[in-house]
């Protein structure tokens, strides 16, 4: 600040001017006008802007249900987001068959806005071939393509979730080495998931959610059969899906329970629960 200050002074020497003298009065209705045009546009121009923004912005797909697809099943995949219900065509790689069966207005649930979780959906109907692992499915809108990822696993590799399984009473009993296929179908829904650990046998337990298109908050916790909380998580990483690692102390099963962490559900909180134990 001291250095401007010295170099302002030997730049622009002090000048004396007389009152009024050199004063131009036709310059100043000029800038007077100059003044409104200004507010004006600093007051409109955001509008305007704001409205073209709107206008210009492109398709996008914030959710998709279900998260997962079986190879060799027909299914319903469904595609939620901004700016969907134009579009006409999809096209599926590896090729599934995929034709545009529905497109809509998508409700906004309460309390939510449209730009987190969409307002407008499309339905496709597709047969992942045998053998993928991955299918990519490009949306063609007038809005731009969009262009989404789901996971394909092989028949009976997977555990499908049975309801009701709200408690420990009615915990559904799962085999680790077949992760589950799951949804939180509703506010306020808790699935219980058991499962055989053993004792000084580490294990992680991970839900796959959020980071695959679902708008589930995934929140995973752990207890014993006497319904003591051993261990809990809602987010890893910075991220919503929860990662949850534990020692058993003894042999024995023990209950995973997935909730919202908003307690929020519903058709698109799909999810994903898989159990890695050490050998
Ligand atoms: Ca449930
Ligand atoms: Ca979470």
């Amino acid at each position: 600040m001291r250095a401007l200050k010295g170099r302002d002074k030997r730049a622009c020497p002090p000048r004396v001017v007389p009152p009024f003298q050199g004063l131009d009065f036709s310059f100043r209705v000029p800038r007077l006008r100059d003044f409104v045009a200004c507010l004006g546009l600093c007051c409109f121009a955001p509008l305007g802007l704001f409205a073209q923004d709107k206008k210009d912005e492109p398709a996008r797909v914030i959710a998709i249900a279900p998260l997962h697809l079986v190879a060799g099943e027909k299914a319903t995949f469904r595609m939620r987001g901004m700016k969907l219900k134009e579009a006409t065509e999809v096209r599926a790689t590896p090729d599934a068959a995929a034709t545009l069966k529905e497109k809509k207005d998508s409700t906004v649930p309460n309390g939510l806005e449209a730009g987190d979780v969409g307002n407008t959906e499309v339905s496709i109907e597709l047969t992942p071939p045998a053998g993928c692992a991955k299918l990519t499915l490009e949306l063609v809108t007038p809005a731009g393509t969009v262009q989404r990822e789901v996971a394909v696993f092989p028949k009976d590799a997977m555990t499908a979730e049975k309801e009701p399984n709200n408690g420990f009473r009615e915990a559904q009993q799962f085999n680790p080495a077949k992760p589950v296929l799951a949804k939180i179908d509703g506010d306020k829904d808790v699935d219980v998931f058991r499962f055989d650990a053993r004792a000084a046998k580490p294990f992680t337990a991970r839900v796959i959610a959020a980071g695959a298109g679902s708008l589930l908050d995934p929140f995973l916790s752990l207890y014993d059969l006497t319904g003591r909380l051993l261990a809990s998580t809602d987010d890893t990483d910075a991220k919503r899906d929860p990662v949850l690692t534990f020692t058993p102390k003894t042999d024995g099963p023990l209950c995973l329970v997935i909730t919202d962490a908003q307690d929020r559900g519903g058709a698109w909180h799909d999810y994903r629960l898989e159990v890695s134990q050490q050998q």
